[in-house]
């Protein structure tokens, strides 16, 4: 079991706490016509998310999927800034033109959400090509689900990073769906960190990637071989995501029992009864930070609202570097 000190623990809280709050005000605001564009929710996926993050300075680099709310939070990105992108506002993170799958904040190592399943892995290979060239003990992540597995990228990626011992992991978030489909139906083996053997390199598994603690500990062993200079890792977390797999979804390829079944598997709650039963932080502690990431997410709502609109001309700025 890994030790942390009380103030570690309750900064995973807050990041935690801080992804639930964010997205759940934001799914309220796509129905209200206030966020624009699809957008995929991270609730259910915040020990998955924090337990990973956590482990990287803001000299690491790290590459996002299309459900890039979590990790992007969990590496402080500002919530302000956030919601403002995502409600298309000149004062987002990328100007208000890119909305949920386009927020990066590289002063943090935040390369940003990707609209394109895949598309992280072949990036996060290049920027650790370049940590290689450069010698610095900078590690690079690449955040994927399960689905995005089996896309050519991710073979080819791994292949690469393989042969040339490159500080990659290759972080997935298994939570059994890619859009309607199955892992089952997808794929013929039970896990995906398995797939490292074929590249001579090892696998990390997380049976339960909602104990930011299991997950935390898992990333660990991961981060210590690749910063190391080891040569890249596979890790494998299993998570669920509550909500339908973007704004558009009616949800009808799972049961209902399914979902209640993963929802008692809350990670909030988990923390929050570990937290409470080790005697590490009290009920009446974690209110307070729970307050205080709502009247966060409240602020980032008052912001984001009155920020105006971008100006069109800046449609074609940052297309080309000077
Ligand atoms: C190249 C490409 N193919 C298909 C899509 C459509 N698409 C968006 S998300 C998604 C499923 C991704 O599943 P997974 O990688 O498991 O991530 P999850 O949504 O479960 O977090 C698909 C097929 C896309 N955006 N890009
Ligand atoms: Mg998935």
């Amino acid at each position: 079991m890994v030790t942390l000190s009380k103030e570690e623990h309750l900064e995973m809280f807050l990041k935690m706490e801080r992804i639930r709050e964010f997205d759940l005000r934001i799914n309220k605001l796509v129905r209200r016509g206030f966020v624009q564009g699809m957008t995929h929710f991270s609730v259910g996926e915040e020990a998955a998310n924090v337990g990973a993050v956590q482990h990287l300075t803001y000299d690491d680099i790290f590459f996002s999927n299309h459900r890039g709310h979590g990790q992007s939070i969990a590496q402080d990105m500002d919530l302000k800034a956030m919601m403002a992108e995502l409600a298309g506002k000149a004062t987002g993170v990328s100007k208000g033109r890119g909305g949920s799958m386009h927020v990066a904040d590289f002063a943090k190592g935040n390369y940003g959400t990707n609209g394109i399943v895949g598309g992280g892995y072949a990036m996060a290979v290049g920027a650790a090509l370049t940590q290689q060239y450069k010698g610095t003990k900078n590690i690079v992540v690449a955040f994927s689900g399960d689905g995005a597995t089996n896309e050519g990228s991710f073979h080819e990626s791994v292949n690469m990073a393989a042969t040339w011992k490159l500080p990659v992991i290759f972080f997935i978030i298994n939570n059994r769906y890619g859009i309607s489909m199955s892992i089952e139906n997808a794929t013929n083996t039970p896990h995906l960190y398995t797939r490292a053997e074929a590249y001579g390199i090892p696998g990390f598994y997380c049976e339960d990637g909602n104990d930011v603690l299991a997950v935390y500990e898992t990333m660990g062993k991961a981060v210590e071989h690749v910063r190391g200079g080891n040569g890249p890792a596979i890790v494998e977390v299993e998570s669920y995501r509550w909500f339908g797999h973007s704004t558009a979804d009616a949800g009808v390829y799972r049961t209902k029992e399914e979902v209640d079944e993963w929802k008692k598997k809350d990670p909030m709650i988990k923390y929050r009864q570990y937290l409470t039963a080790e005697g590490i932080a009290t009920d009446e502690e974690l209110d307070a930070i729970q307050a205080q990431v709502k009247q966060e997410v409240d602020d980032a709502y008052e912001f984001a609202q009155n920020s105006p609109d971008p100006d069109l001309s800046v449609a074609f700025e940052d297309i080309w570097v000077d």
